[in-house]
């Protein structure tokens, strides 16, 4: 152990503690701005500036490490004016018209700026501009950048995608795409990982919340609403209500407040992927040859984006199933249609989802098969529904819990898993041993494939044959696992991938709270569902057994083939 003195009070900590974390530990509070934990120890702000008594010098204290000893000052006079010059200096370069910024009151430099009691910035505003794409889902503001470098490890050492990176040096030190590319020859993946941990506002999802307002405003549009199955499990985050006051109920009551006219649930539509790639599964691995396994699971667009650039080879081994967001979006226009017995040119579908690149799967024109435009019309962002929310002043206190819609917002436990990673496999293998074995199994029998840890592997008997699955999320787990595979080192019959680490539940469009990464705490939510549903396995849902009746017929069917697969990646 290491002893040392931080604010004059006596400490003692494990040897190569950091400064800032030996604090920490201790109670003591030093701001920072670009310091992530195990990500991003670089001290690039230089806002976690401490003085070290008896030296000149002020160090940084989220990359010095705790020696015998030392006295440790957090907030002299010396360190104040320090952390505040630094911190003027970053605002000179940040176009801080917070006013008009997403993350207005969510923003590590406000934070920092108030606190340090910053009302005038000294300096010359240098601000850099450059021309991003305004239509792509995901926005970079230039002016906004302050040079953190967490976008880049993030995208780095999690997602191994390497899209972004330093360019030009001293104080012409910039970040953008890496190589000299423009974001559309990148590989991003769009899974919005540099968003959720961006501390301010240079990075964003396309703002579509006036779309959906416009949408609301036209009265010859039938508003369709489905909501994925993990904005539930966050939704309330950033709007100052409790995670058990937030339930998806009270989310359903909000936007009836709002207007939209129907309200239904993905999980309807997780049911009905599960029937459909259950099925596919099945008849993949009867067959006596080409079974073309591994099957890759095909819902989450940020790995099937990275599929195609990194593993182009690979592609015909997804599942040819699209997305739940998608087959809800054909399902909604169709047979939806058909029961309202209304025009599908009048339905206008918004899908509330975690996930920045559902905003890309929505405009893949391959993905839409109900012959009227796109199947989903508009995506928003769990932050999104939060901003229109606010927008519309709904006194959150007073909601009420109220159901979904139905037929369409029927959803079962298996369902509401997809939401964290491993939850696509297993709500698949508690159906797939059903459709094998005629009964259902305990519905926990397959949690060994629950967790966040690299990749996860399993094999389950299924009719006496043993089944070997793997789950991986993150991005840069799923090359390790891709390599395993092909270079014949893992052998698995299905395998599923989800982008964000934890999957949808720390997806890319989720509220954000700085530092923090709440994938974990979300899925508890997901899982709490799971277990009190009375319904647990997708082949139960009746609204997808009656829709199968009145207008699917069977999974693979012709019409189930027309519209809820695809076997083209655009
Ligand atoms: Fe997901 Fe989905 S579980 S991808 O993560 O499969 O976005 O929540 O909606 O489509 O259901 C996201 C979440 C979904 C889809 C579902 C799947
Ligand atoms: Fe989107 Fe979920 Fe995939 Fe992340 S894991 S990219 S939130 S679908």
């Amino acid at each position: 152990m290491v002893n040392l003195i931080i604010d004059n009070k006596e400490i003692s900590v494990p040897e190569h503690t950091t400064i800032l974390d030996a604090a920490v530990q201790n109670g003591i509070l030093i701001p920072n701005l670009c310091y992530l934990k195990d990500l991003n120890e670089i001290g690039a702000c230089r806002v976690c500036l401490v003085e070290v008594e008896g030296t000149s010098r002020l160090i940084t204290s989220c990359n010095n490490t705790v020696k015998e000893g030392i006295v440790i000052h957090t907030n002299s006079p010396k360190v104040r004016e320090a952390r505040q010059t630094n911190v003027e200096l970053i605002l000179s370069q940040h176009d801080a018209t917070c006013a008009v910024c997403v993350r207005s009151g969510n923003c590590g430099l406000q934070t920092v700026s108030n606190d340090l009691g910053i009302v005038d910035v000294p300096y010359e505003e240098k601000l850099t501009h450059d021309n991003w794409p305004k239509d792509f889902p995901l926005i970079r503001d230039e002016e906004k950048c302050i040079k953190c470098m967490r976008c880049i490890q993030v995208c780095d050492k999690i997602q191994d995608l390497n899209v972004w990176d330093i360019t030009n040096t001293g104080s012409r030190t910039n970040v953008n795409v890496s190589h000299n590319r423009t974001i559309d020859q990148s590989d991003c993946s769009l899974c919005g990982q540099c968003i959720t941990h961006c501390p301010v506002g240079a990075l964003r999802e396309r703002n579509d919340v006036d779309k959906a307002f416009d949408a609301l405003a036209q009265k010859d549009k039938i508003t369709v609403v489905q909501i994925a199955p993990a904005v539930r499990a966050a939704w309330g985050e950033n709007l100052g209500i409790d995670r058990e006051f937030a339930t998806v109920k009270r989310l359903v009551s909000a936007l009836r407040q709002m207007g939209f006219d129907f309200i239904f649930d993905t999980n309807f539509a997780a049911d009905l992927t599960i029937m459909e790639e259950g099925s596919e599964f099945l008849e993949r691995l009867g067959r006596a040859e080409d079974k073309n396994l591994p099957m890759f699971t095909s819902c989450c667009p940020g790995w099937v984006r990275f599929m195609k650039s990194q593993y182009p080879d690979m592609v015909d081994q997804l599942s040819t199933a699209k997305s739940p967001q998608q087959m809800f979006g054909a399902i909604s226009k169709t047979y939806y249609a058909d029961l309202l017995d209304v025009d599908p040119s009048r339905i206008f579908n918004i899908s509330i989802m975690p996930c920045t690149a559902k905003k890309y799967e929505a405009g893949v024109s391959v993905l839409s098969d109900a012959g009227v435009g796109q199947d989903v019309d508009l995506v928003l962002t769990t932050r999104e529904i939060s901003r229109m929310i606010r927008a519309e002043h709904i006194n959150l206190e007073l909601l009420e819990e109220e159901e979904f819609d139905m037929p369409l917002g029927a959803g079962t436990g298996a369902g509401v898993i997809f939401g964290a990673t491993g939850g696509v496999m297993e709500a698949a293998l508690r159906s797939a041993y059903y459709l094998v074995m005629g009964e259902n199994p305990d519905p926990d029998a397959f949690k060994e494939v629950r967790g966040r840890e690299g990749w996860r592997e399993a094999s389950f008997d299924l009719a006496g044959s043993k089944l070997r699955v793997a789950v991986a999320s993150g991005l840069g787990n799923t090359r390790k696992l891709m390599e395993s595979i092909r270079s014949g080192e893992s052998n698995y019959d299905f395998v599923e991938i989800m982008a964000c680490p934890g999957g949808c539940a720390g997806g890319g469009g989720q509220p954000i709270e700085d530092g923090k990464e709440l994938a974990e705490e979300r899925a508890e939510v997901l899982y709490g569902l799971d277990k009190v549903n009375n319904l647990r396995f997708s082949h139960e849902n009746p609204s997808v057994l009656k829709c199968y009746e009145d207008y699917l017929e069977k999974p693979l069917s012709h019409k189930s083939h027309k519209l809820l697969h695809t076997t083209q990646r655009d």
